[in-house]
């Protein structure tokens, strides 16, 4: 159905006409024709109000809008005349545009006899899109509540070269989170500010607000109401977003116009339609969520040894140890240096790694030296030559994985490194892609009219990268395809060790794109062991969340810089729940594996106790992440939407739904000033039931901060399936499990388990190996007095066969109604005496002796007398 937006057009144009008098407004355009039915409408635009500032106007354009779902919106501007470059569908796909013709033809219309305005919507979907004239503007507004969510101004400018588009915000009633990757203070946008994307290694990541390693085009946004949705400008050109507050507007030096809009309206529905457009992220192996140890400046196999046996005699779980570019031969990729890290020395080292049931991962580059480089033509070129760069091994040629046979040979080349050291993961660093040789410019290319606000001194595009009139397999230009770099490699690189292991690949990428989390991790890249930057980790960990990349973390303790033992504890004690946890640190720094200090030993291995308890719950979380995108590390809102207090929130963090983190981020605190949404809390480490917000817009609370471990509560409401920590993530495994029940004011709690392997290909998935089992309680009164608290499994799926072996043999419930004279223990409505209970702190109460095979129903029933 379509409907006639009736706005008194003349009115408009008159207006935009005084507004431009006053403004020297740029390019506006006209509605020529509109066509369009239910879900899908055509426009025709026609320039009026040229300019020629950043060169000649796009004279005809074609609008293209639909609802490609219920939850998204695609609207689509771009040359009439002439195709532009756009994401490739090989790396993006999606269903293919629809072109203006088709549509009339489908429609059997004449373009010239159609209204001049139209809006599109369908009962099912809360996003209804309008076009306006003249002059054209557009709106995106939900339904259900009248709002307008996307606003375009009548200023549009579309060049070859410029695209500009502004809209409005209501300013004040819009919280606004994503546009990365930068370092930011604050993890929701600061208005009057200029988010510039263009991948760049600018050798540190601890300036605020400047281009870094990724470009993510996406922000969400949530209305005060806690109604949310997304915006994705679908674009790998470079750009600058410029967020005032009451608008947005976005300066793009190429491709088209490409909005998608996901219609939430909760925060974890629109990261699942986001990621259902962009990809799902990947599943990480269960290793990977174990802790591990790098360093620039691991110089021999000798040190390697030495680090892990440090580890083991401080007993401080390790999972893996990294190489950084030391083991190389010259900065080779897939070389060893023979002196320091020869084969027969470093190959028994790894095989008693993996017989200790621990990892190794190691960098790559993605350039080759140019003397050793195949005689093959799969290389970024410029002017017809190999572009010849300079990176670790000298004199580089860079291979282009957009081309399919660079990506054949860096499988090749892999499995080939992978036949003399078997490493488990592979991090690819330097791939913006980075470059330290200098350019002189080629052609127009290099120099385009508008100077994005590169490095944030609208440095050349052309600055230690390769330069952007290189061409790319099929012509493609640098210019277009240098956000996508590293998620070319990235993929090539997953692709690579999934063939040659015919396991889950783990893959960390420095650069990224939309889509990178179908393939790798992140790490927040160069930071400084300073304490802004511990707490600006939190920011960048919550924003790559959204960006569908939840596999991410900072660099324990910080890259550059020394560190003091104060920060570096609390660092532990923050990392310990990022969801990769890895510390590394830069060549000229001093040694600081976390053993080497007693007061950071013991924060490791109280943190990282703890986390490793939580393994079950942190690797179902993952599996959550992997079927519906919601990020393993949450802002407050995700759980708390109707609360607006929590917006603002961003020094304190959830694991999932309920597991409130709240860490000291300042020297010498011995307090945290801690946020709490309404609902009950519980103690994470000793059980006690420290408050109950009953306000419904939650509460400030002056923790006392222990000086190991960061603060951490259960919401009133879950169930954690925990299990014994341990040195490495497949002794924590072997352990029987428990379960933590945290329950509501109403007695009511629920939770999940996931259960595989840990590294088959898929997670969860037709014919795979897996359990889900989903576990619920609920309390009702027996009779007077008498309260009967009941903990159900449900098995969703069950086809891991260790499942039927793997027990539980505790639960731990808090918040019941307390003091309990007496309880009675029902397994499956039978009376179990063996069961020992133990009453904890006031309300908690432990049952163990149990059990339960986590792949068979169970109930468990505790019947309290008062
Ligand atoms: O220019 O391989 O971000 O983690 O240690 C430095 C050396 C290149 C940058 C990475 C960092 C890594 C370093 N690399």
């Amino acid at each position: 159905m379509m409907a006639i937006v009736s706005s008194s057009g003349d009115l408009l144009a008159l207006l935009t006409f005084l507004i431009c008098l006053l403004h020297h407004c740029s390019a506006g355009y006209d509605v020529e024709s509109v066509v369009g039915s239910g879900n899908l409408l055509s426009a025709s635009l026609k320039l009026v109000n040229g300019t020629t500032t950043f060169g000649p106007d796009v004279k005809r354009l074609d609008l293209t809008a639909s609802l490609e779902t219920d939850n998204r919106l695609h609207v689509r501007i771009t040359d009439a005349d002439h195709t532009r470059w756009e994401v490739p569908e090989d790396i993006m796909p999606r269903s293919t545009s629809v072109s203006k013709d088709a549509l009339f033809q489908s429609l059997g219309m004449d373009n010239a006899t159609l209204p001049s305005s139209a809006t599109i919507s369908r009962v099912s979907s809360d996003l209804k899109f309008s076009i306006h004239s003249n002059p054209f503007r557009f709106t995106v507004s939900r339904h259900s509540t009248g709002d307008i969510l996307f606003d375009t101004s009548a200023t549009l400018v579309f060049k070859d070269r410029y695209l500009e588009v502004t809209t409005a915000l209501p300013a004040g009633r819009a919280s606004l989170y994503g546009l990365g990757e930068h370092t930011k203070r604050t993890f929701r946008l600061q208005p009057n500010d200029t988010f510039t994307l263009w991948n760049e290694d600018l050798e540190r990541s601890d300036l605020l607000d400047l281009n870094l390693y990724g470009s993510h085009p996406f922000y969400m946004d949530v209305r005060s109401g806690g109604n949310a949705h997304g915006v994705l400008l679908l674009n790998s050109n470079g750009m600058d977003i410029v967020y005032g507050g009451s608008y947005i507007t976005y300066k793009v030096i190429g491709g088209v116009l490409d909005f998608y809009f996901f219609a939430g309206p909760s925060p974890l529905a629109v990261v699942d339609q986001y990621t259902q457009f962009i990809g799902r992220p990947a599943p990480m192996p269960y290793w990977s969520f174990g802790f591990h140890q790098c360093r620039y400046g691991y110089k021999t196999v000798a040190d390697l040894e030495e680090v892990v046996a440090g580890y083991t005699k401080a007993k401080i779980p390790l999972e893996g140890i990294w190489s950084d570019i030391d083991y190389m031969d010259g900065g080779q990729d897939f070389t060893l240096d023979p002196i320091n890290f020869p084969a027969n020395r470093l190959r028994p080292f790894v095989d008693r790694l993996h017989s200790n049931g621990q990892k190794y991962v190691v960098i790559i580059d993605p350039e080759i030296k140019r003397q050793a480089t195949p005689n093959e033509d799969f290389f970024l070129k410029r002017n017809g030559t190999n572009v010849v760069g300079r990176v670790w091994p000298g004199e580089v040629y860079f291979p282009d994985f957009i081309n399919p046979r660079a990506a054949e040979y860096w499988a090749h080349k892999i499995s080939e490194f992978r036949r003399t050291i078997p490493v488990d993961g592979l991090w690819c660093d330097m791939n913006e892609p980075s470059n330290f040789g200098a350019w002189q410019p080629l052609n127009a290319l290099d120099d385009p009219p508008y100077h994005i606000n590169n490095s944030g001194t609208h440095r050349p595009l052309n600055n230690q990268t390769v330069p952007v009139s290189t061409v790319h397999y099929n012509n493609v230009s640098e210019y277009d395809a240098h956000n996508l770099f590293g998620l070319y490699e990235a993929r090539a690189t997953h692709a690579a060790l999934l063939k040659d292991t015919a396991r889950r690949p783990f893959v960390l990428s420095r650069s990224t794109f939309p889509g990178a989390g179908r393939y790798a991790a992140h790490w927040t890249g160069d930071n400084s062991a300073r304490w802004d930057e511990l707490a600006n980790s939190i920011n960048t960990m919550l924003s790559f969340g959204i960006f569908g990349i939840p596999m991410v973390g900072a660099d324990l303790c910080g890259f550059r810089g020394n560190t003091t033992q104060e920060l570096c504890s609390r660092w532990i004690q923050l990392g310990a729940f990022y969801p990769f946890a890895r510390a590394h640190t830069e060549r000229t720094t001093e040694r600081r594996e976390l053993y080497v200090w007693e007061s950071t030993a013991r924060s490791a291995r109280k943190a990282f106790g703890t986390r490793y308890r939580l393994l079950p719950y942190i690797y179902t979380l993952m599996y959550e992440a992997h079927t519906t995108g919601a990020p393993i590390v949450r802002p407050l809102f995700f759980s708390y939407p109707q609360d607006a207090d929590t917006y603002g929130v961003d020094k304190q963090f959830l694991l999932g739904r309920g597991v409130l983190v709240s860490p000291v981020l300042q020297p010498g605190a011995t307090t945290v000033d801690a946020y709490f949404p309404a609902g009950r809390w519980f103690s994470l480490y000793d059980h006690s039931y420290p408050l109950t917000v009953a306000t419904r817009t939650g509460k400030r609370v002056t923790l006392q901060a222990p000086v190991d471990s960061a603060s951490v509560h259960l919401a009133g409401g879950n169930i954690l399936p925990l299990q014994q920590p341990g040195l490495t993530t497949s002794a924590a495994r072997q352990g029987e499990f428990h379960l933590l029940v945290a329950l509501a004011e109403n007695g009511t709690a629920s939770g999940e388990l996931f259960l595989d392997d840990g590294e088959s290909t898929e997670m969860g998935g037709v014919g795979g190996n897996w359990t889900l089992v989903r576990f619920s309680c609920d309390t009702a009164m027996e009779s007077k007095g008498i309260f009967a608290t009941t903990v159900s499994s449900h098995v969703v799926h069950n086809s891991y066969t260790p499942s039927g072996t793997s027990v539980i043999g505790s639960v731990v419930f808090m918040g019941l109604q307390s003091p309990a004279k007496g309880f009675t223990i029902y397994v499956n409505n039978v009376e179990v005496k063996a069961a020992r209970t133990k009453s904890l702190t006031s309300g908690a109460f432990s049952v163990s002796g149990l059990s339960l095979a986590i792949g068979k129903e169970f109930q468990i029933k505790v019947v309290m007398s008062h």
